[in-house]
């Protein structure tokens, strides 16, 4: 087995004061470093997406502009590229973090796997270069890019675990909804407290 970490979108906007903010984020932010701090020896390979959208027109339909967004497919403006908002949160020490993903440049992208590298190679070059059987997934929002980010793991044949603890949704009700359809497509749903168990 050859573990990584994908922690979705812990960004300043997606965070409580943000344009997108959760209830939560500041504290998955907290508990990711936590974790990286306990844990960073379980992954082969750590990796980090951020939302990453252009300021210039509505990214593909992503951004409400003329309309109320409804939080569902159109979202306020969120993670401009190069703003502060779209940057890390500060609770969120990055400095354990092998590869930075950027999604969203022009186009709604929930998943971490429509993202790139800085080099620009897709995730999946980036899985199969290190080898990796199995991935954690942690990070914001639940209910959105958690959710299709695993899916799209377990599509491309990876095991797949979400840590309850170290996500936070949008919505009580949509994020109940995407751990139970993930629980159907074989994620396991379970707290980060695994990784102590797994130790002693
Ligand atoms: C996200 C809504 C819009 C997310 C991104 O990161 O979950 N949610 N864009």
């Amino acid at each position: 087995m050859t573990r990584a970490l994908f922690i979705i979108d812990v960004q300043n906007d997606f965070t409580e004061g943000g344009a997108l903010g959760v209830e939560g984020g500041a504290a998955v932010a907290a508990g990711i470093t936590r974790l990286l701090q306990q844990h960073r020896g379980d992954y082969a390979l750590v990796a980090a997406s951020r939302d990453w959208h252009s300021g210039e027109h509505d990214n593909g339909g992503h951004f409400a502009v003329d309309a109320e967004p409804d939080f569902v497919a159109t979202w306020p403006p969120h993670c401009v590229e190069g703003t502060d908002g779209a940057d890390y949160h500060p609770d969120f020490d990055t400095s354990a973090v092998d590869v930075h993903i950027r999604k969203g440049q022009g186009v709604p992208a929930y998943s971490i796997f429509e993202g790139t590298d800085d080099a620009g190679a897709s995730v999946s070059d980036v899985l199969a270069a290190r080898g990796i059987t199995d991935i954690d997934v942690v990070g914001l929002a639940t209910d959105y890019c958690v959710r299709a980010s695993a899916l799209d793991a377990v599509e491309h044949g990876q095991h797949v675990r979400v840590f309850t603890d170290l996500v936070a949704g949008v919505a009580a009700e949509s994020s109940a909804t995407a751990l139970a359809e993930l629980g159907h497509a074989g994620v396991v749903i379970a707290e980060s407290t695994v990784l102590d168990e797994a130790a002693s």
